[in-house]
């Protein structure tokens, strides 16, 4: 049966279960939104800016395990999708971008729009091919759709605008996508790595998001060996953050009971995480990774037991050979100091200072939630605060721009959560500066009726780069965002919006928010002098921190006009 291009790629998709594809229609790509027209099963959801698409997109990904799709016309179009498909290779979540491209009789012309496409995604793509022939489908459009989600990664199908509604003779190919070819650790493995932790006084686990097939194994094994969890951050929503066994994340944005129980472990048992940061593993442990992937294995620390296959399966065959340990040494203390932490953040959570303190709004956020909620989390020291301050339960889902960690993820992730899970409710968490670089795709939530929910952590500054500055002992500068009301800002797009800028009203705004079941924004004034502390501060922090305070006391100007600077802006604290 004879069929156009465009809706035999829709066809293709459909087979793996692909109901929407984000994107800006108009030139090259017309034909692929008439496609999506007259498909039955896949829409096509206007999006304002295409990088929104391509993170909507990517959110899917990472949630469900399965393809995101996205779709840019030539030249601009395409342009814009790079960070969001960066986002989605970077963390690897398998998204297929379809771009247009000048019709193929101008390739090679410098005809308007034309943009070496397969030069511009050749990075970032594991499949990047044009469609020259449209006797090359279905095939191209199962390739792209299998490598995209066997590699874990961007595939990118450009479509010349002459060839999107070209006739194909379409042959009855159903797609094979074949099961990931799971990589099994030898026997001998498993029994050295069971010898380790059973023979090692202080196991502490690192757990990331791939281990989420095997949560129960992870506990099982924890409690067996009285380890201590910590959680990488895309993984916050694997285990409770109420768990007994779970002291919360590691890094800058972690706990100093996780530092304290990294520096007493002898074995670090890492279950499917490749958390990026050198400086925060253990000096003198030993180390055991397990990971589905064998180039992930030793790529940040040096390992001595390498479990290379998937984290259920290899749970399964090890968690038996583990003795139950009764002297809980390591795991007291690690509770112990986890308490200690929670006491301290306690006093910031139920300050009631105005402006409202981030730490407060964030718990606050977790108190009003109901269990099974989806939250999509901006980049900035708004991440911060989610991390240490919100409190996720059994059930809920959390996910970020993790590894290329991208300003403006939030929005854009929630409006494809909220399309992938209809029925849970989805919380954006934004920071100002994130919330206005793609504000535009406010409209489109609007437009298509999600009830998701946006709180802005509105500081007025890129809270996150004032803060390196200060620690790396620059002044403060070009930081600042003079902002609109946001929530007046959301009303006129036709959302709900509510502004806070007193402890009182934090509560009924964010309760009145997450029960309506249209597009809410809670815009919530936040303290913009709260610095996020590493969870050990160094003198060299302290020290680079008040250097700048002290510059920007001065200004960089003579010390007389700076005191006066200094005076003038104290004064204007005081009267406002
Ligand atoms: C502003 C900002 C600050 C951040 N600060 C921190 C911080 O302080 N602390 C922190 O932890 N993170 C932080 N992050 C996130 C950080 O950059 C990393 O992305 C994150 O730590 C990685 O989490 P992960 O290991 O769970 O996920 P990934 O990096 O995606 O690793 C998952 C691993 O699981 C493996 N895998 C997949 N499936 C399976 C399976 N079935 N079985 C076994 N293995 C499998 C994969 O091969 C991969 O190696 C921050 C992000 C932002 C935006
Ligand atoms: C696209 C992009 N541009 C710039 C950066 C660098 N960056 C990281 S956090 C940040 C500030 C974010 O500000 P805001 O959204 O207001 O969050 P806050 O830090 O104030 O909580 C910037 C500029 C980035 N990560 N991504
Ligand atoms: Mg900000």
């Amino acid at each position: 049966m004879a069929k156009d291009l465009s809706t035999a790629v829709l066809d293709s998709l459909h087979q793996v279960g692909v109901r929407h594809i984000f994107g800006i229609p108009g030139d090259a790509i017309n034909g692929l939104v008439d496609a999506a027209r007259r498909h039955e099963h896949i829409d096509f959801v206007t999006v304002r800016h295409e990088e929104a698409g391509a993170f909507a997109a990517s959110a899917q990904a990472k949630l469900t395990g399965g393809l995101g799709v996205v779709a840019g016309t030539a030249g601009p179009g395409a342009i814009h999708l790079l960070n969001g498909l960066y986002d989605a290779k970077l963390d690897g979540a398998s998204v297929l971008a379809i771009t247009g491209q000048v019709e193929s009789s101008l390739l090679g012309t410098s005809a308007q729009q034309e943009v070496k496409l397969e030069r511009l995604f050749d990075d970032v793509a594991v499949f990047n091919e044009t469609v020259v022939n449209p006797a090359q489908m279905p095939l191209v459009a199962h390739n792209a759709i299998r490598e995209a989600l066997a590699r874990n990664g961007v595939s990118v199908l450009v479509v010349p605008a002459d060839l999107a509604l070209a006739e194909v003779e379409s042959r009855p190919t159903p797609m094979i996508i074949p099961p990931q070819a799971t990589p099994r650790p030898q026997r001998d493995e498993i029994q050295r790595a069971a010898e380790l932790l059973n023979g090692s006084e202080a196991v502490t686990i690192l757990v990331g998001i791939g281990a989420a097939g095997a949560v129960s194994l992870v506990l099982e094994g924890a409690n067996r060996l009285q380890a201590p969890i910590i959680k990488a951050l895309r993984a916050k929503a694997l285990v409770s953050d109420e768990h007994p066994l779970v002291i919360g994340g590691l890094g800058l944005l972690g706990t100093t009971a996780a530092v304290e129980a990294i520096e007493r472990t002898d074995v670090l048992f890492m279950i499917g995480t490749d958390f990026p940061f050198p400086d925060f593993y253990p000096r003198d442990a030993r180390c055991i990774q397990l990971d589905i992937d064998p180039t992930h294995i030793g790529r940040r620390n040096p390992v001595d037991i390498a479990l290379v296959g998937d984290a259920e399966e290899t749970l399964a065959a090890l968690v038996p050979q583990l003795d139950q340990r009764t002297d809980g040494k390591h795991l007291a203390k690690a509770r112990d100091a986890m308490s200690e932490w929670e006491d301290e953040m306690l006093a910031a959570e139920t300050d009631d200072a105005v402006p409202i303190r981030p730490q407060r709004l964030a718990a606050s956020i977790g108190k009003h939630t109901s269990p099974g909620t989806i939250f999509i989390c901006d980049t900035g020291a708004v991440t911060a605060w989610v991390a240490r301050h919100l409190k996720l339960r059994e059930g809920d889902l959390f996910t970020l721009s993790s590894t290329l960690a991208s300003m403006a993820f939030g929005l854009p992730g929630a409006i494809g959560a909220q399309l992938a899970y209809p029925d849970r409710p989805v919380v954006a968490i934004a920071g100002d500066g994130g919330f206005s670089m793609l504000i535009g795709d406010l409209m489109t939530a609007v437009e298509l009726e999600l009830p998701l929910t946006v709180v802005v952590f509105n500081n007025s500054k890129l809270g996150l780069i004032q803060i390196e500055q200060e620690a790396e002992g620059l002044p403060e500068h070009s930081t600042r965002l003079s902002n609109p009301d946001f929530a007046e800002v959301a009303r006129a797009m036709g959302a709900q919006g509510w502004r806070v800028e007193h402890p009182d009203e934090l509560d009924g705004a964010l309760k009145s928010a997450l029960d309506s079941d249209s597009v809410a924004v809670v815009d919530v004034v936040i303290n913009p002098e709260e610095v996020t502390l590493p969870p050990k501060v160094e003198p060299r922090f302290a020290f680079g921190y008040a250097r700048a305070k002290l510059k920007e006391l001065i200004g960089g100007q003579d010390a007389l006009s700076g005191m006066k600077n200094a005076a003038k802006q104290a004064a204007e604290r005081v009267t406002n």
